[in-house]
């Protein structure tokens, strides 16, 4: 059992946690095969967007963590726009893609709103035609001060780092905004 709504019939997690996420980059670096692969993948349950577009990302005994992901072209990015996570695609194999991931990444992080933030290589198995090398995109990130994964949308290599980060990441999102409300009430 993978996905669809017979897990969904299961939603009895006491804390659910749900945020909104986009996927983004240049035109053709894969945006549309990264997302209909990553919200197939083992782990994850997904709602398609005309019951909603929720996937469930993590089911742990007592927390659900749901995440509502949309693709955004780079040219429709608002950065101060309401979602907590963005993965910012590029194309290991065009140069071209890498910086226009990097000006995004810069555009996301140089905001005052807390989201997280992942500079994300795709096309991993075209190990031929490959541009951009693993160093140079941790040096990138590292830089950017954003996480870093290289995957493939088409074999799902990597998929799954990215997937236990995400729920890391999330989740620790998730009791700084409880910190900040318990401040504020004191
Ligand atoms: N080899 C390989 N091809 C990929 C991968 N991801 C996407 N592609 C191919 O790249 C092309 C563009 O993929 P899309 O998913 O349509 O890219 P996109 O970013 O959604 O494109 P736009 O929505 O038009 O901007 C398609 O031919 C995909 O099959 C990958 O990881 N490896
Ligand atoms: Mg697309």
């Amino acid at each position: 059992m993978k996905c669809g709504s017979e897990l969904f019939s299961h939603m009895k997690a006491p804390y659910h946690y749900h945020f909104d996420a986009i996927v983004t980059g240049e035109d053709g670096v894969g945006k549309s095969t990264f997302l209909e692969k990553f919200v197939s993948m083992d782990g994850v349950a997904h709602r398609k967007p005309a019951e909603g577009g929720y996937s469930r990302i993590c089911d742990l005994k007592e927390v659900e963590l749901g995440v509502t992901f949309t693709e955004t072209p780079s040219a429709a990015v608002k950065p101060e726009a309401e979602f907590a996570a963005a993965a910012v695609l590029f194309d290991l194999t065009n140069g071209p893609s890498f910086v226009k991931g990097i000006r995004l990444v810069r555009m996301l992080t140089g905001i005052k709103q807390k989201k997280v933030i992942y500079l994300i290589g795709n096309k991993l198995d075209l190990v031929r035609e490959r541009k951009i090398s693993t160093q140079d995109g941790l040096n990138t990130a590292a830089q950017l001060g954003c996480g870093y994964f290289e995957v493939s949308a088409v074999t799902a290599d990597g998929l799954s780092a990215f997937r236990q980060r995400l729920i890391r990441d999330l989740l620790l999102l998730r009791l700084e905004i409880l910190k900040k409300g318990l401040a504020k009430d004191e």
